[in-house]
């Protein structure tokens, strides 16, 4: 039976009872789950009485169930009663139920995590904040980010970003994390951690990233990045040329866990000094220092000689044959 989410249902069989003392619901909704029983205190004991179900409750209830698989958003309480009519001789008696409330819970989803930068062009803008960072004193609130030569930004407020797989030091990094089943209440804004670790470095932070808002499952939080940084101490120290990585696990099924990287200022990066923005189609020529002249690059197998001079953006491919997809705005890495 599929009980409407949040209704008080009437129930009222007029007929020979066909089960003894219960009746039973379940209630589907969007991202969630719920099941209740109310329960008929001693119906079964008393009706010798004759009851028939009421051929429109059964049809109410297969109309109820084709609408509120959609839109219930977890954390709504369903109060779940019922009340059943009888004849018992000349009179008409009526005995309702105990009343049954339930939260609707999230379906099981699959985590996914990404990396940003604030790009002032970029099509999409979030909000990334409160952040908090975990210190030897428990959390505690991130200053706000602000990225070089922008100034503080406010991550209440939407903020611009491109996801990205290269990262400028100094520059704060975004960290957006999708699971939809960590948005267990929709009508409160919550959180998840993340762990986000410079293995050049040897440093690791655990940021708590909130809610993009009640109901949303897309929770966003920001790192500032530096050279010149200590474990916990709410900045990632990076290395330029080195990866950082971000992950996640779903703190209530620990197979849910999901990573995402990025490259620390890669040698070859062009990026737009006012957007933060990574730059394609710029041709870039590397100089050997000393001579002058066009430098010798090799390939990742050492021995192919790769181009000297590229465009930002394209693929490249060394004389052995191997090509080499970097990410935007990037000529070379020698990572
Ligand atoms: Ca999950
Ligand atoms: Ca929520
Ligand atoms: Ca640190």
């Amino acid at each position: 039976m599929m009980f409407k989410a949040a209704g008080r249902l009437t129930l009222r069989p007029k007929g020979r009872p066909k089960v003894s003392t219960r009746t039973m619901g379940d209630s589907l909704a969007e991202g969630g789950v719920a099941t209740s029983y109310p329960a008929f205190g001693a119906i079964g004991g008393r009706a010798k009485a004759w009851l028939r179900v009421s051929l429109l409750f059964a049809a109410s209830l297969i109309v109820a169930q084709q609408s509120v698989a959609q839109v219930t958003a977890p954390g709504t309480v369903i109060r779940n009663s019922g009340n059943v009519a009888y004849q018992a001789g000349a009179a008409t008696r009526t005995t309702a139920s105990n009343e049954v409330t339930l939260a609707v819970q999230p379906m099981p989803a699959r985590a996914g995590i990404s990396l940003a930068r604030y790009e002032a062009t970029a099509s999409s803008a979030s909000t990334a904040g409160p952040t908090q960072c975990q210190t030897t004193s428990g959390f505690m609130p991130l200053m706000r980010p602000a990225p070089q030569g922008l100034g503080e930004l406010d991550p209440l407020l939407p903020i611009p970003m491109q996801d990205t797989g290269v990262a400028h030091a100094g520059d704060p990094i975004f960290v957006r994390v999708v699971d939809m089943d960590r948005n267990s209440d929709g009508a409160v804004v919550e959180s998840v951690d993340v762990r986000v670790t410079a293995p050049a470095t040897g440093d690791a932070e655990v940021l708590r990233l909130a809610e993009t808002g009640p109901n949303t499952g897309v929770f966003v939080g920001y790192i500032v990045t530096g050279t010149d940084a200590t474990a916990a101490d709410c900045t990632l120290q990076v290395q330029r040329n080195s990866q950082i990585d971000a992950t996640y696990v779903d703190p209530t099924d620990n197979t849910d866990a999901a990573q995402a990287d990025a490259l620390v200022d890669p040698f070859g990066l062009v990026f737009d000094s006012q957007t933060g923005g990574p730059i394609n189609g710029a041709r870039v020529r590397l100089i050997n220092d000393a001579t002058g002249q066009p430098a010798t690059v090799f390939g990742d197998d050492g021995v192919s000689r790769y181009p000297s001079e590229m465009v930002t953006g394209q693929l490249v491919a060394d004389q052995g044959g191997t090509q080499y997809s970097l990410p935007a705005g990037v000529t070379i890495s020698l990572g």
